[in-house]
């Protein structure tokens, strides 16, 4: 069993620090209900830079998959009412969890414990007792494979911000969230101005250090939590949670300010600047994300009408 005193012990060994590989800064799910475990392995966790969410039983790690993003879940499965291995059902029918990575943690030792784990889903089995910084090892590994498969799936490789699939995947995510709070959410459909004529004129590679430095503007002007994606040649979209329409008119207008004022692109001396077009949009309650897209989409259409180079709601 882990307990105080060997925390102790491993804090003088390796004094303020975590494990040898840290946890990669990840947010951690733990699922288990043995509060002593939790706490140890939370501070722990911590130790190596990760955020930690407990939950006692099935029912409030589902409450706390519904409402947060996780990178990985550790799950126990002795734990009633229901055992951990309900968890798996619900993680299977949610397209957006259904590759959270997951392992294991439990006092089970059969074979056939560990098979049914894997079948259902886990990526990896630890048994109790067991070693901080083996299990710390195993999600920095975990953790690395899903980092590199998510930035080749779901970033843009020219620009390095998310792409559309990201975005379909994640927007549904953040609906839900909104939703629930009731706050507002709006959404910014952005599309450079004559941006075929930089190609002409420059040439492609031109073209694409331009689309580099937007995004990397645009990146820099937004918050953590807004959700920023390439969807097509040269389109953006951004969704920014807890943004009111008039907020959200203001961040746009900042960036389109920084665009406008200071070259996005440097290439042999040559300074490039651009200005863009953007349609905003806030959601309504049970709103259809293609309508209010299509809503963001007609509003930048209307900004290129009106001489581009502005923001439209
Ligand atoms: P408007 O102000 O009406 O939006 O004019 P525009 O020239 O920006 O619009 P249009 O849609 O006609 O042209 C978009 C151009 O974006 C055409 C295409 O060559 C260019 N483009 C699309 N993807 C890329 C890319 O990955 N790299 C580069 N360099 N150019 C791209
Ligand atoms: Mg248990
Ligand atoms: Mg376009
Ligand atoms: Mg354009």
């Amino acid at each position: 069993e882990v307990c105080e005193l060997e925390l102790k012990k491993e804090e003088q060994h390796n004094p303020g620090g975590g494990s040898l590989l840290g946890t990669m800064n990840s947010r951690i799910l733990l699922v288990d209900d043995d509060e002593v475990l939790r706490s140890y392995l939370t501070r722990r966790l911590q130790l190596d830079d990760s955020q930690v969410n407990e939950a006692a039983d099935v029912e409030s790690a589902k409450r706390m998959l519904r409402e947060h993003t996780y990178d990985i879940v550790i799950l126990d499965l002795m734990m009633s009412p229901h055992s951990g291995f309900e968890l798996f059902e619900f993680l299977k029918e949610d397209p957006t969890l259904k590759w959270l990575p997951l392992i294991v943690l439990s006092g089970r030792n059969d074979v056939s414990d560990k098979v049914k784990c894997f079948k259902l889903g886990a990526d990896d089995y630890v048994t109790k007792p067991f070693q901080y910084d083996e299990l710390a090892a195993r999600i920095y590994s975990i953790l690395k494979r899903t980092k590199n498969f998510e930035q080749l799936a779901f970033r843009d490789a020219l620009t390095g911000v998310f792409n559309r699939r990201y975005f379909d995947l994640q927007i549904g995510i953040e609906l839900q969230r909104t939703q629930r709070y009731d706050v507002p959410i709006s959404l910014a459909f952005i599309d450079i101005d004559k941006f075929k004529s930089i190609n002409d004129t420059y040439g492609h590679p031109i073209g694409d250090l331009v689309l580099q430095g937007l995004a990397h503007v645009l990146q820099k002007n937004l918050r953590s939590t807004d959700l920023l994606a390439r969807f097509g040649g040269e389109e953006f979209v951004i969704a920014l949670p807890n943004t009111p329409l008039e907020q959200a008119k203001q961040v746009l207008e900042n960036v389109l300010q920084v665009v406008r004022e200071k070259p996005v692109a440097k290439n042999d001396g040559q300074a490039f600047s651009i200005t863009f077009s953007a349609g905003l949009a806030q959601w309504q309650p049970g709103q259809p994300v293609d309508e209010w897209l299509n809503t963001a989409d007609h509003a930048m259409y209307q900004a290129k009408q009106g001489g581009r180079n502005r923001i439209a709601v």
